[in-house]
């Protein structure tokens, strides 16, 4: 159990905030992805839906202690927590899932390629490694520019990802230039169906660190305080000029890759360890335990979280496709990262 004395920030009150406030965004997310797959399996979603079912910690810890409209924030698939916690209207993904010509893709994309760059959220692309070029690119502008100031550029990556050469490639930069980058890596034991154990041969990612010449640290990623004061201390150093920052979180994805997937690899005994707590119950039992607020509060945060997730999927569900005979298919060429 992470130990709140030592909260490195401030006082237990200031602790107890940011928790209740990730917390939140942890519902949120579930109950929105819960949603999501359930429309998914009757049919009216096309292509797949990936969701981060047991990362939500992991993911709104490090959303929650960016700025938003200073740093830049690059999430991956399972990063629904993350995006909410950093202020995507849950409305922009509910209308990308359900192909409204309304939502940030214009309907041309059905799942996670959604962003809005002017907001510092990169859009989203798919080929592990990618997205850690892209934050470095903005970081590195912005020091030219003279515009970097006390901002940071932080970006997911799975433990799958950690081996391609982009990550390689994209981290041994970041590392030279000393770019004030977090790259948070979610592993959660599996690429796909391929375990750990076939993907990488160090005894443990954080050592990876050591290879780029960065600092790394681990944290429980099932634990809410472990992962939230884990992220502080990391982007407090990025923001302090020590370089990238390699945060990984230990825990288990509590679904298949994505809702096609039923995942017969995962085995009851890795599911029964400590790696396959719910961060989201684990969550809850320590806000109890603590008496940062009482079951009616919680009851009640579910319930706001229900209403939203119905109020953005109604409004995705009312707007059309677009027209495939009036629709502007250039128009995202108009868009600039304008930074
Ligand atoms: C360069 C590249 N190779 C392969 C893929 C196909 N692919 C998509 S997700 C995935 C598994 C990713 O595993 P991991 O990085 O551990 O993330 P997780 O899905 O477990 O969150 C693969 C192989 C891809 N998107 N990009």
């Amino acid at each position: 159990m992470a130990n709140i004395a030592n909260h490195e920030e401030g006082s237990e009150s200031d602790l107890s905030k940011v928790v209740l406030d990730t917390f939140r965004w942890m519902i949120l997310a579930r109950t929105f992805e819960d949603r999501i797959s359930n429309i998914y399996r009757s049919g009216k979603i096309f292509g797949g839906v990936y969701v981060g079912k047991g990362q939500e910690a992991f993911s709104a810890s490090m959303a929650i202690n960016l700025v938003k409209g200073q740093d830049v924030y690059s999430p991956l698939i399972r990063d629904m927590a993350g995006r909410s916690a950093f202020g995507e209207p849950l409305v922009d993904a509910a209308r990308t899932y359900m192909g409204s010509s309304n939502g940030p893709t214009k309907g041309r994309d059905g799942n996670v390629h959604r962003g809005n760059p002017r907001e510092g959220m990169p859009t989203m692309i798919s080929h592990l490694g990618a997205m850690i070029s892209v934050v470095s690119g903005v970081l590195f502008a912005r020091r030219i520019k003279g515009t970097l100031n006390n901002s940071v550029g932080a970006t997911t990556i799975g433990d799958g990802g950690t081996s391609t050469g982009a990550f390689h490639e994209a981290l041994n930069l970041a590392a030279v230039e000393k770019l004030p980058l977090i790259v948070s890596i979610a592993n959660n034991q599996f690429a796909y169906s391929t375990p750990t154990s076939k993907q990488f041969a160090c005894h443990d990612l954080v050592d990876k660190a050591v290879g780029y010449g960065v600092n790394g640290i681990n944290v429980d990623g099932t634990d809410l305080i472990d992962c939230i004061q884990g992220f502080q201390s990391c982007i407090q150093k990025a923001r302090a000029g020590e370089g990238p920052q390699i945060v990984v979180g230990n825990l288990l994805r509590l679904s298949g890759h994505g809702e096609h997937d039923d995942a017969p690899y995962i085995s009851e005994e890795i599911k029964k360890s400590k790696l396959g707590i719910d961060c989201l119950k684990k969550s809850e039992k320590r806000i109890l335990d603590e008496g940062w607020c009482n079951q009616n509060d919680i009851d009640d945060m579910f319930k706001n979280a229900v209403n939203e997730v119905n109020s953005a999927i109604e409004t995705a569900e009312s707007e059309s496709a677009p027209d495939p005979y009036s629709h502007d298919w250039n128009a995202y060429s108009s868009v600039k990262f304008d930074q």
